[in-house]
């Protein structure tokens, strides 16, 4: 309901906005797939988590908001970067750690963030964005009516005091944020079923006073509800959590075989494949052609690597910078 008591409608997306999602989720998936191969091949620092399997989410919240929305991330972050719209060389060459990325090469993967897109930041702490987002929030209510804050996280991050506290303060101030939990079944490599007692995260937000609803993994259910929850934020109604059950379809982090999952849960979980469905189903509507989805994806191979050579070309920081951009 609106705050004029009036049922909020989502309209469908129209051609050119399925496309764009497609292009997101294409994109997204070129660039994860190479940086699992730069990655392994030694070419990055620290550790990296990819969300493969999981490009709708992104694709279908980010498509409801505008650049001075918010973002709060998590480690597994880069697809949520991405559908914001931050610039793929500056986002590549902060992976890299180079000294004219993001946040100057000091960030790299897991706390990548840019100001200038509302995207807050990934953050290496399970749970940490929960909170940073939901003062977001509270600042977009204070400052500027009419923007939101959404918060990415995964179910392992419901368990967090945080959460609960956050959902809980959401919920008394009416803050415009939504919450959207990827539920990928595994913490690390931990099943849900060994951490959570109840199936759903929405049941922990429900019980916190926060309304919750929880979809499958396609784009369009996901587009839908996400396009609900955010019209409801923006008018003052209050936050929201969606749920998407979802797949990881690797390892915990790049190079994390993960023997602990079967051969067959595994190809099970790759059986998930929110584009491969997305494309067919933009075929059968004329949407797109066959010829034109492949167009796309050379597109977006080219302006990863692309990206990947600005990134392997730019200056390593200096150590003698490294109290740049620092409040001394
Ligand atoms: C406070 C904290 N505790 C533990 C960890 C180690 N850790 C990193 S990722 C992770 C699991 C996160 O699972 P989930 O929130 O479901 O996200 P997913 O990895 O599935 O995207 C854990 C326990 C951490 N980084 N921070």
């Amino acid at each position: 309901m609106s705050a004029r008591g009036q049922k909020v409608q989502q309209a469908r997306p129209n051609k050119n906005q399925l496309l764009a999602m497609y292009e997101t989720m294409l994109l997204i998936r070129r660039v994860e797939e190479t940086l699992m191969e730069v990655f392994s091949a030694g070419e990055i620092p620290g550790f990296l988590h990819v969300c493969l399997g999981q490009e709708a989410v992104p694709a279908a919240v980010a498509a409801h908001l505008s650049q001075d929305d918010y973002i709060g991330t998590t480690h597994r972050g880069h697809g949520h970067a991405l559908a914001k719209g931050v610039d793929l060389n500056l986002f590549m060459a902060e992976i890299y750690g180079r000294a004219n990325g993001y946040c100057l090469g000091r960030s790299g993967s897991m706390h990548l963030a840019d100001a200038g897109h509302g995207v807050l930041g990934a953050n290496g702490i399970v749970g940490g964005g929960i909170p940073i987002t939901t003062g977001a929030a509270f600042a977009c209510a204070y400052k500027h009516p009419g923007r939101v804050a959404v918060c990415f996280f995964g179910e392992g991050a419901s368990s967090q005091g945080a959460f609960y506290e956050s959902l809980n303060m959401a919920a008394l101030w009416k803050l415009p944020v939504v919450y959207v939990c990827e539920n990928n079944g595994w913490a690390e490599f931990t099943p849900q079923s060994v951490h959570m007692t109840v199936a759903d995260v929405a049941q922990r937000a429900r019980a916190a006073g926060v309304e919750a609803e929880v979809v499958s993994n396609d784009v369009l259910a996901i587009h839908q509800v996400a396009g609900r929850a955010i019209a409801r934020a923006r008018s003052g109604e209050g936050p929201f959590l969606l749920e998407v059950k979802c797949n990881r379809w690797h390892g915990h982090f790049v190079g994390d075989a993960q023997k602990y999952r079967g051969k067959e849960a595994v190809a099970q979980a790759m059986s998930d494949d929110c584009l491969a469905r997305f494309e067919q189903e933009l075929i059968g509507a004329k949407v797109l052609t066959a010829k034109k989805a492949k167009e796309l994806d050379q597109e977006k191979r080219e302006a990863v690597a692309q990206a990947v050579e600005f990134a392997r070309s730019s200056p390593m920081p200096q150590p003698g910078d490294l109290a740049e951009g620092l409040y001394l």
